[in-house]
């Protein structure tokens, strides 16, 4: 929740749980701001409004909110949590074992990475007659990639990893019988100060989601199904801004871009920032970064490479990405200049940094000047 959106009532509350059941709150307030507030910073307002953390989940909560085609088994016999977690541990926060971790990787999973170009943290490799499967995990989320015939596809599972913990040993293969299996545990996360910690919630589980459900994709966009209601694309519109531009190949789906001197503001920064990727974009369909604004200029960008622009105000999220932390990156309101009618100041946030500029618009162009920030 943000400080900003004090003004905005959220539509949908989920309560703390002194009572055996959640209330739904629906409560309609428009919040109608003009482009001018939703772009532009107001005398006095800083470039990020405070970051407030939310209660975490309970394990009620998440059972609430367990999407239908999950299917959850309690396990008699099973890896705890802080067994399989602190195994992983060493590896990750030993420099020498992590570095040999990575290289087996790459090894083992050389034959997904042909057809996935680094899109994903690979795990759990299977192969099922002409068909490879394995765990994808990147920054939106836990996908199951599949190679069938040499065409490679990753279906989206839409369970939050700050709800849903995966062991890192799975004695049983990962899919079987028509279904994706795996077992794990339902987890808390905890956000320090330079990195997140999960705790176990309620050990002992086995997720199952049934192929068929998995890999449904109504429109054929290449998108399945759970992946676009996870984002709030439209899974039975194959072009959900109505651009002319399919949905898996959209840079930016959600939004019909403009052209503009500030939309343009904004693609020269995301192409700062991710332009490394605009040679080989369709080779990883799956590279997608998620940023969040409420600034029209922010949303009708056409970048170089590929956006999900969410809204900043968590109830106009999809349920998924409100309770996911996915964001790892932004960029702020613009802040004019008081007397150059040319010049203004933006800011970038990233993971541990933060980039002050001031820009000007000349001939055309904007030209960028890095005037301050910080890194932690
Ligand atoms: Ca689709
Ligand atoms: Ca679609
Ligand atoms: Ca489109």
């Amino acid at each position: 929740m943000y400080f900003g959106s004090v003004f905005c009532i959220p539509s949908e509350n989920l309560l703390p749980m002194k009572f055996l059941y959640f209330f739904v709150f629906a409560l309609f307030f428009s919040c109608t701001k003009s482009l001018e507030d939703r772009c532009f910073i107001k005398e006095g307002e800083q470039f990020f409004e405070g970051y407030v953390q939310e209660d975490p989940f309970t394990v009620k909560q998440i059972l609430y909110k367990k999407p239908d085609y999950l299917e959850i088994i309690n396990l008699r016999k099973f890896r705890n949590f802080k067994q399989d977690s602190s195994e992983y541990r060493s590896n990750v926060y030993n420099l020498e074992a992590n570095e040999k971790y990575w290289k087996d990787q790459k090894v083992i999973f050389a034959d997904f990475d042909k057809y996935f170009f680094g899109q994903f943290e690979y795990s759990f490799k299977q192969n099922d007659g002409n068909i490879k499967y394995a765990l994808g995990r990147n920054g939106l989320g836990y996908w199951l990639l599949e190679i069938k015939n040499n065409q490679p596809s990753a279906y989206f599972l839409g369970l939050s990893f700050n709800h849903y913990y995966f062991n890192k040993i799975q004695d049983k293969p990962i899919v079987k019988d028509g279904f994706f299996q795996i077992e794990g545990s339902l987890v808390e996360l905890m956000k320090m100060p330079r990195r997140n910690d999960y705790t176990a919630l309620e050990d002992g589980k086995l997720f199952k989601i049934s192929l068929k459900e998995l890999i449904k994709d109504s429109d054929k966009d290449g998108f399945n199904d759970i992946f676009e209601t996870s984002f709030g694309l439209n899974p039975n519109n194959k072009d959900t801004d109505g651009d002319g531009i399919n949905d898996f190949k959209d840079h930016n789906p959600l939004f019909k871009s403009e052209k503009n001197k500030f939309t343009g503001l904004y693609e020269d920064l995301l192409s700062q920032h991710l332009g490394f990727v605009k040679d080989k974009l369709d080779k990883i369909p799956y590279f997608i970064v998620p940023y969040e604004t409420d600034c029209d200029y922010f949303q009708k960008v056409n970048p170089e490479a590929k956006v999900l622009i969410m809204s900043l105000s968590k109830n106009k999220q999809p349920y998924y990405v409100r309770v996911t932390d996915i964001f790892n990156g932004g960029y702020s309101k613009i802040q004019k200049d008081k007397t150059n009618l040319e010049k203004f100041y933006i800011n970038e946030w990233g993971s541990g940094s933060t980039n002050d500029y001031s820009v000007e618009y000349k001939n055309g162009k904007w030209i960028f000047n890095l005037i301050g920030g910080t890194v932690s």
